[in-house]
């Protein structure tokens, strides 16, 4: 396989490349690399190959296949190799700038004085947050450990680094320190959003969007549209990824399970900050058709 397309696989899968937002793009430069680097005539088979093998890296985030898909429809669309290469490199443009747009629009939904709980890391959450506070918001930002793999410690140390003032919970303090720091938003990321206003996200987001939803603290979605499923409208199954029982424990006789994402129904959330501006769970369906026409 050319053009770096198993590198990149295996930097996926080894969680090297992680982060839905961070995969889509990912995804997208090496097909890019394999439309510079072959001839027209094989090109569509190449990144169909190339596809497939990307697509089998993670399960959960549908940013992966939604950018494998969009390159695709691009090349069946566009046979100047240079131009497909131009609009290709268009397309991850705006998976760049989308996160930008999303700081804008969603750090205008906090105010100065917010208690904000976080949960693994999510660079679109991460770009609000930053946004926020350098537009002059004092806020404090409460991020879990997210165990097994612990992102909520690169989140805690990219806002305390920013110099936001930041507090690390396990994540089996999340209610107790909800209730006793008086948190007022809970603001998440996402891998995958359902026709249905489902969102997939890092495993524990459904306890805390329900803990969040008894005490009526808002929760707060951020992603792009790329994380949105239009298989999803034709009641198309996500995978939640299991990961290696060596993540958690190794205690003889005992079976671990590792899920790595869980679904949060739409009825624990509150609104979906995207680039396109900030949605209801709820239209979720409508978003799709508008979004992906390129898909039906
Ligand atoms: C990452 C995770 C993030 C979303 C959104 O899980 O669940 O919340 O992917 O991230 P993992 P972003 O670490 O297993 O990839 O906003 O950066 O796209």
């Amino acid at each position: 396989m050319t053009s770096g397309v198993d590198e990149a696989t295996e930097k996926i899968r080894s969680m090297q490349i992680r982060g839905a937002l961070d995969i889509g793009i990912a995804a997208a430069e090496t097909l890019k690399n394999v439309v510079d680097s072959t001839d027209a005539k094989n090109l569509i088979s190449e990144l169909e190959d190339a596809g497939l093998k990307l697509k089998s890296a993670r399960p959960s985030a549908i940013s992966l296949p939604n950018s494998v898909d969009y390159v695709i429809y691009l090349a069946n669309k566009i046979r100047d190799k240079e131009e497909l290469s131009e609009k290709i490199q268009e397309f991850i443009d705006d998976l760049r700038n989308s996160i930008n747009t999303i700081a804008e629009i969603g750090s205008n939904l906090i105010n100065d004085g917010d208690v904000i709980l976080t949960h693994c890391q999510s660079d679109t959450v991460g770009e609000i947050l930053k946004k926020a506070w350098d537009d002059g918001r004092k806020i404090n930002v409460i991020c879990t450990e997210t165990r097994p793999r612990n992102q909520g410690y690169l989140t805690a140390k990219k806002l305390s680094g920013h110099g936001i003032p930041t507090t690390l919970i396990v994540d089996s303090a999340a209610y107790f320190i909800m209730k006793e720091q008086r948190v007022n938003k809970v603001i998440v990321g996402a891998d995958t959003i359902k026709a249905s206003g489902d969102v997939i996200n890092k495993i524990g987001t459904s306890q805390i969007a329900l803990c969040a939803h008894s005490m009526n603290i808002p929760v707060i979605v951020a992603a792009e549209s790329i994380k949105f499923s239009p298989q999803s409208i034709y009641g198309k199954f996500v995978k939640i990824e299991e990961r290696s029982e060596d993540e958690v424990a190794d205690i003889p006789g005992v079976k671990i399970r590792n899920p790595a994402f869980d679904v949060t129904p739409s009825e624990h959330l509150d609104m979906i900050v995207t680039e396109h501006g900030i949605i209801n769970p709820i239209d979720a369906r409508s978003f799709i058709m508008d979004k992906f026409d390129w898909k039906f």
